[in-house]
């Protein structure tokens, strides 16, 4: 799976917070808007392995288990999303985990108020991203297609 230049790839997941409080088109929109290609799409429910795998860096922290009770509290959406740069820029446009200090324009900082339920995952690095669409999403579900606005949203020389 090529991950470089327009090809770099970031997990987004739609969080239980947001699916309660339909939040799944607002948020799906603002990435659309930002010129990202949707590669991979699905709801899916995330078993207590799946959890302690993705969120391994704080698996033993205290608040791990009510954090995992609330991302099983419904299914989630899990996207794969492509672009130049897009980790760094998925990271943006989500805002810093505390969302009630999040910049406002922000995902985060537009609509959530919580440390835990704060709307969306994101990757935070290229090296994880790679590692979490793979945890995510099989190889063929993950999709490769021409997006014909892409000669407008990228110079001809970042097409590459
Ligand atoms: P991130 O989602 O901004 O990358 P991480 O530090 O990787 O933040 O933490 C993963 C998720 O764990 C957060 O998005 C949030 O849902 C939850 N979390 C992180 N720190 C806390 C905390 O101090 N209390 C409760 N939940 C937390
Ligand atoms: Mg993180």
């Amino acid at each position: 799976m090529a991950t470089k230049g327009v090809k770099e790839q970031t997990l987004v997941l739609i969080k239980p917070d947001a699916m309660q409080r339909g939040l799944v088109g607002e948020i799906v929109t603002r990435f659309e808007k930002k010129g990202l290609k949707l590669v991979g799409m699905k709801m899916m429910g995330l078993d207590e392995a799946l959890l302690r795998e993705h969120y391994a860096h704080i698996a033993d922290k205290p608040f791990f288990p009510g954090l995992a009770k609330f991302m099983q509290g419904t299914p989630v959406i899990a996207m794969c999303w492509e672009g130049l740069e897009v980790v760094d820029a998925v990271r943006k446009i989500t805002g810093i985990t505390k969302a009630r200090q999040a910049e406002a324009g922000s995902i985060r900082g537009d609509f959530a108020m919580s440390v835990s339920c704060n709307v969306v995952h994101a990757s935070d690095s290229v090296e994880n991203a790679e590692k979490e669409v793979k945890r995510f999403f099989k190889t063929d579900e993950i999709h490769n297609y021409d997006k014909s606005e892409y000669t407008h949203v990228y110079a001809a020389d970042e097409l590459v």
